[in-house]
């Protein structure tokens, strides 16, 4: 799970009780939190500001099924840096076809834009190559988190049969 800082990643994994934080690993210079829940292992972390730690993406994409890419939807001022920073992490070569399910967070403030305003600014009809989907979310209710969720778990499911037939 990735997303600008204050997207709301944080609360989305406390709203979902993954609270049983397994590790974080500060060393490299930002925080990554990985928790595991139901046989699937989260690994989150804030992408935007820490360019510089880049070199140590590779280790935590590989054997990646899926990414959920968190945006503030009313944080406008970063719809193009949430694009950019979600098509680098895509170009890695081990993102290649995973699918990704976009949550369009804090959908619960007043103006906040749909799913599909962010669908464009992030130019999501540019992802051929995976299977995508976005879905607005409110991480203090936890509105909108089984649904993005469920569609991540059947995405992982097909993604994982066709790398196995690879
Ligand atoms: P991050 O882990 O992606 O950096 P956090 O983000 O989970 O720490 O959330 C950042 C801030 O956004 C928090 O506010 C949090 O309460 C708020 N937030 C997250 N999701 C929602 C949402 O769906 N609706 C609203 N209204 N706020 C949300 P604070 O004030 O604690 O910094
Ligand atoms: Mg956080």
């Amino acid at each position: 799970m990735l997303g600008l800082d204050n997207a709301g990643k944080t609360i989305i994994l406390y709203k979902l009780k993954l609270n049983e934080v397994v590790s974080t690993i500060p060393t490299v210079g930002f925080n990554v939190e990985t928790v595991r829940h139901n046989g699937l292992e989260f690994t989150v972390w804030d992408v935007g500001a820490q360019q510089k730690f880049r070199a140590h993406w590779r280790y935590y994409f590989q054997d990646a099924c899926g990414l959920i890419y968190v945006v503030d939807g009313n944080d406008r001022e970063r719809y193009e840096i949430a694009r950019e920073e979600l098509f680098h992490v895509i170009a890695s070569d081990e993102m290649r076809k995973v699918p990704v399910v976009v949550l369009a967070n804090k959908q619960d403030l007043p103006n906040s834009p749909k799913p599909d305003v962010l669908e464009e600014a992030l130019s999501l009809q540019k992802l051929k190559d995976r299977k995508w989907f976005i879905q607005g979310t409110c991480a203090n209710s936890g509105d909108g988190l089984c649904e993005g969720l469920n569609e991540m778990a059947k995405f992982v499911k097909d993604f994982k049969k066709t790398r196995q037939s690879l």
